[in-house]
């Protein structure tokens, strides 16, 4: 792995994913491309391009102009703005990710997509859901991430593309903001607890999901890139995650720090009723066993350094 190309590398997960390659690999072997430009968003000397990934003839010409050897296919639209505009977003996360799996296979790229747990349904298993079950999700977007998982283990099969994924929890952090997921509670009540000691959550007590703190996201996608592919037998995609909370646990481990935080609901339906889809808890033993996926954080951890990171402002 030599020459990276991140698409949607403005997001939640791509702009962090980009700094820790560019100080991994160096500032001038990633390419980080999103549909618009974002002035200094990468540091000094960071190569960006502008791509919208539903044009693959671009793709293909920055992968050959760049000899990119390794595509971060990140470019999606997430669950809860999904569900608002279904059509859109079943072209974009499967079309653009078609897009990035023929340029993986022209150019010989190896290829990294993330998957989610919104790709499991309300007949999996809620609790220790195994690597291998039902997957029949309700949600557009868990719709498109499992036929994502099946084309990404299909360019492998047929075609020697060395794909590989991760079924990501709801991710903490600090430095983008998500735009339009079912976690992101889980990132404002940090900042709202910042700025206002109170935050109204949209999904209700009880709701437990799979979260996870971006450095461990980012540590995992490493460690899977750098697996050797022979070790890797649940390619597309692993189970990960670093803990399973509801609003109220995280409200408990914020109070551990500002006591009088208060926490109320307004549920919004639509959310309520994705999350209600989807596992309480994953069991993520067969990363743990194929690439060494090893989570560093958990809710007190991620807590502690989430509230020193956000500032008041
Ligand atoms: C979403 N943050 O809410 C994403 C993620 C498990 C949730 O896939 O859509």
């Amino acid at each position: 792995m030599k020459k990276i190309l991140l698409t949607g590398a403005l997001g939640q997960i791509g702009s962090e994913l980009t700094a820790a390659l560019q100080q991994k690999y160096g500032t001038d072997n990633v390419v980080a491309t999103d549909i618009r430009y974002s002035e200094g968003a990468f540091g000094e000397g960071a190569v960006f391009e502008t791509l919208d990934i539903m044009d693959g003839q671009k793709l293909l010409d920055i992968v050959k102009k760049h000899k990119i050897d390794t595509i971060i296919h990140l470019a999606a639209m997430l669950s809860a703005n999904a569900e608002k505009h279904p059509q859109r977003a079943w072209d974009i996360n499967m079309n653009g990710l078609m897009n990035s799996l023929e340029v993986a296979r022209e150019e010989n790229c190896k290829f990294f997509t993330p998957s989610s747990i919104g790709a499991f349904g309300p007949s999996t298993i809620k609790n220790n859901t195994p690597q291998v079950t039902v997957q029949r999700p309700t949600s557009i977007y868990g719709v498109s991430k499992v036929a994502s998982e099946l084309l990404c283990d299909y360019y492998f099969t047929k075609f020697g593309v060395d794909t590989r994924g991760l079924r990501f929890p709801g991710l903490i952090s600090y430095l983008t903001p998500p735009g339009g997921g079912t976690t992101d509670y889980a990132v404002d009540i940090y900042y709202q607890a910042v700025k206002k000691k109170s935050y109204t959550s949209f999904l209700d007590r009880g709701t437990y999901l799979d979260m996870m703190y971006m450095p461990d996201a980012i540590g995992a996608t490493m460690r899977l890139l750098e697996a050797e592919s022979g070790d890797l037998i649940h390619r597309n995609a692993y189970n990960v995650t670093a803990m399973s909370v509801d609003p109220e646990s995280v409200a408990s481990s914020i109070r551990k720090h500002i006591p009088e935080f208060e926490l109320s609901y307004d549920v919004d339906p639509i959310r309520q009723a994705i999350a209600e889809s989807w596992p309480d808890h994953i069991d993520p033993t067969a990363a743990k066993e194929e690439f060494g996926f090893n989570p560093q954080y958990d809710l007190d951890r991620m807590t502690a350094d989430m509230l020193k990171q956000v500032k008041p402002n």
